[in-house]
């Protein structure tokens, strides 16, 4: 995140930490995540889109880390991954991600999900097609890098706060024209000070709706971090509810 704050994951208690491990047993961090059902955690499709990275023993997960190179027992949980379900559409060949949305499923080493704690819970998902009014104010957190070109990723979790931006004005030639589908959209500060940046992808970007943190966007792309008329571009999560509920196994919930 550029231009955030560190802040503690109690804040940002969904936020989960996704590593690989390599073939010689090197663990790596990969992406950021957001747990929204105790055994579900979303991301993004990228991270997983090399083939190499989609086997699901070579993948762990995280939930309750304030400090990415520090382990905290008290506030941890870690998991395996069972599951890594990547869009079937997932499209990054047109320039940009399109579809960029995945699903992990989480279990412990003794065999369960994630327990609620004040360090670990999860997020709402939008109400189906449900969308904000551009310029509402929303939240990015992440581990990813706090300035593009940077060698290094933030020690801490650190949030930022951004606007929602309307598509018209995104899909301008000003902004990133054709590249933006229905399947995402735009994010940034009025002075282009705060981004998701490298490292953050993945991740959530919730906004309050009737005091409640939903999650609205998975940060997924953009061209640099904090650049003027680059906002960061994020899935658009409304699109997806029948998606996340036939692949969490669950009937799809009516509208009501
Ligand atoms: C990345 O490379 C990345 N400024 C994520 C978000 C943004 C740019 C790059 C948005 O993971």
């Amino acid at each position: 995140i550029v231009g955030g704050s560190v802040t503690p994951v109690e804040s940002q208690p969904w936020q989960a930490a996704i590593y690989w491990k390599s073939s010689s047993h090197r663990t790596a961090f990969l992406c950021g995540g957001s747990l929204i059902a105790p055994c579900w955690v979303l991301t993004a499709a990228h991270c997983f889109a090399d083939g190499q990275k989609t086997k699901a023993n070579e993948v762990s997960v995280i939930l309750g880390k304030s400090a990415i190179n520090e382990t905290d027992v008290m506030s941890e949980q870690k998991f395996d991954v069972t599951e890594v379900i990547v869009h079937e559409d997932f499209d990054n060949s047109q320039g940009s991600f399109n579809n960029d949305i995945a699903l992990l499923k989480i279990r412990s080493e003794t065999g369960q999900c994630a327990r609620e704690t004040k360090t670990v819970r999860t997020v709402c998902l939008p109400v189906a097609n449900q969308a904000l009014p551009s310029g509402d104010a929303c939240e990015i957190a992440g581990y990813g890098k706090e300035k593009q070109g940077l060698w290094y990723y933030s020690q801490y979790l650190r949030t930022g706060k951004v606007e929602l931006i309307s598509q018209d004005v995104c899909s301008s030639k000003t902004y990133y024209g054709s590249m933006i589908t229905d399947n995402m959209f735009c994010a940034g500060s009025p002075n282009w000070s705060t981004d998701a940046c490298k490292g953050d992808s993945g991740g959530p970007l919730v906004c309050s709706v009737n005091d409640r943190m939903v999650l609205f966007g998975v940060i997924s792309w953009g061209d640099g971090c904090a650049k003027a008329f680059r906002p960061g571009v994020y899935t658009r999560v409304s699109n997806y509810n029948s998606w996340i509920a036939k692949h969490m196994g669950q009937p799809s919930p009516k509208a009501d």
